[in-house]
């Protein structure tokens, strides 16, 4: 039977409280979503800080630790923390996750693209937190900074603490940044990608687009990467499942879209697992283990994680 490995995104920066009170923003509710993602099927979680209070976007060391620990605690999932954090942070708080826990895996965003929320607030009026509208409303004036100077700071930390990167692919060109990093030895293959569709600013989440991008891939890499689909908004699953028919992985989770169907809010995460898997299935598809997804993504184990 194929296996392929579930990631679930469990609480991102994208999203904010007022738009789901199902979006997990305290150590124990990302515990325990975590928890339910990896009872679901889910082998990868990934997450970002939130400040326990109002749920804002934290690259709190802290805070971040705590997380970490009550994830560890409660299951064995791969934990995939982002260093990608949240509009306004240095590329120094970014990373600081990575030289401070050393996780298996981390988001490695291949480069910069202007990252856009603001549409959101067109639906949103009333807001639980004053921060809510200011942090969506920046994002219109916001790139996402990821030059080659961070690219190549961010690697060599990665490969300090043996934390395999998790490229985070929103269009083409980073496939070439992908290239030159591999030939200036900064990265080595096997390499892992999740390719980003349908974030304001990034390639629009098209089959199409999947495809060429895949096929960009190919063209670089050869065989020597697997990959994943992360697909924001509405067409999450519809993403998911033609990656799973071109024998790519997939991610779900409240941090990209906060629904389960049309109109119906996600209760969680584990929600679109069980999903997805159910859709795998019919295409006889086996969800990978964390074990199998830590030999597949060649990690170092969790016994090798600082936290
Ligand atoms: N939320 C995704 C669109 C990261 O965390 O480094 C992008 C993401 C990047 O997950
Ligand atoms: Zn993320």
């Amino acid at each position: 039977m194929d296996k392929f490995i579930v990631t679930a995104a469990l609480t991102g920066a994208i999203h904010t409280p007022t738009m789901s009170a199902y979006l997990p923003i305290t150590p124990d509710q990302l515990a325990e979503e975590a928890r339910r993602a990896r009872e679901a099927g889910a082998a990868v979680v990934h997450v970002h800080g939130r400040d326990p209070q109002t749920g804002r976007p934290s690259a709190d060391s802290a805070v971040f630790g705590e997380i970490l620990s009550k994830i560890k605690n409660k299951c064995d999932a791969v934990i995939c923390t982002t260093t990608g954090g949240g509009f306004g942070m240095t590329v120094e708080e970014r990373v600081k996750v990575v030289r401070t826990y050393s996780p298996e895996l981390a988001s490695l965003n291949a480069g910069s693209l202007n990252f856009s929320l603001h549409p959101l607030l067109d639906k949103m009026r009333n807001f639980k937190f004053d921060w809510e509208s200011q942090y969506l409303a920046m994002s219109e004036d916001f790139i996402f900074p990821n030059t080659f100077k961070t690219l190549r700071e961010f690697s060599h930390y990665f490969s300090q603490e043996d934390t395999k990167p998790e490229f985070e692919v929103y269009d083409a060109g980073m496939l070439n940044n992908i290239a030159f990093l591999l030939s200036r030895g900064s990265i080595k293959k096997p390499i892992y990608i999740q390719f980003v569709l349908g974030i304001l600013g990034g390639m629009q989440a098209t089959v199409n687009n999947l495809v060429f991008l895949y096929n960009s891939a190919r063209e670089i890499l050869g065989t020597e990467f697997v990959w994943s689909v992360c697909a924001a908004g509405k067409n999450q699953f519809r993403m998911c499942n033609a990656a799973l028919l071109m024998g790519g992985f997939t991610r779900v989770g409240l941090e990209d879209n906060l629904f389960l169907e049309k109109g119906e809010l996600a209760r969680s995460s584990g929600e679109q697992v069980e999903k997805i898997i159910r859709i795998a299935r019919e295409h006889g598809l086996e969800p990978a283990t964390p074990e199998e997804a830590r030999s597949i993504l060649k990690l170092k184990g969790l016994a090798a994680v600082k936290f």
